[in-house]
């Protein structure tokens, strides 16, 4: 931990390193209260290791992104090839399996998805999925301080919840959606919906 928090502390500006550290003890938070075994603490061990490598790309250049994954034969779309910034969650799993020798496949696809999610996500993915976006100094979202509630609630209502304002977020802003983002909205949020054009 001594080392990836300084690796952080290194490579994210001051306040990234700060989501950063609320990303992982909310998703510490998360697990203490969805944990399938609680008489042992592992899964709060490799939640916290996740919330704290979910941005480690994050500050990189756009290009250094590109690079790593031509390099290493990371796949990616034309469309995250547009937008590099999408690429960060797969480039950071990259630097957590070869930086950090992290081969827990569970937090290296908590890292990969934690922007765009995924259909059919483990606990530990939603649950850096959602810390993402709840902890402490997430600058105001409408309906956040309710989401945060129903994350310790339900965590897939959460899901469902933060899925729909993202999208929301994106059309207002008149931002086009990656592929991944609309089709992990489709399965919790629509998940009768078989494609096409959303009306
Ligand atoms: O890295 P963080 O800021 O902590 O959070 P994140 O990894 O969830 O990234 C959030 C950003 O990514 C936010 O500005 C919205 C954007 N984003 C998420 N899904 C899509 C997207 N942007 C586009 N253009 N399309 C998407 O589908
Ligand atoms: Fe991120
Ligand atoms: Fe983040």
């Amino acid at each position: 931990m001594k080392k990836i928090k300084k690796y952080l502390k290194k490579h994210l500006t001051k306040d990234r390193y700060h989501h950063t550290l609320g990303v992982a003890y909310t998703a510490m938070a998360l697990a203490m209260r969805y944990n399938p075994n609680p008489s042992n603490s592992d899964f709060i061990k490799r939640a916290e290791t996740a919330g704290l490598l979910h941005d480690c790309a994050k500050c990189m250049d756009n290009d250094k992104k590109l690079h790593i994954c031509e390099k290493n034969g990371i796949p990616y779309s034309s469309f995250e090839s547009s937008h590099p910034y999408l690429l960060h969650g797969k480039v950071g799993a990259h630097i957590a399996k070869t930086k950090f020798h992290i081969h827990d496949e569970d937090i290296l696809q908590a890292i990969t998805w934690h922007t765009t999610g995924r259909p059919e996500m483990s606990l530990l993915e939603k649950i850096i999925y959602i810390a993402d976006y709840i902890e402490p100094s997430r600058s105001p979202i409408p309906e956040l301080d309710e989401i945060r509630q129903l994350a310790f609630i339900d965590i897939d209502k959460a899901m469902e919840k933060i899925l729909s304002n993202t999208l929301k977020f994106l059309e207002s802003k008149g931002n086009p959606v990656d592929k991944m983002t609309q089709t992990t909205y489709d399965s919790y949020v629509r998940p009768t919906y078989k494609g096409g054009n959303l009306a």
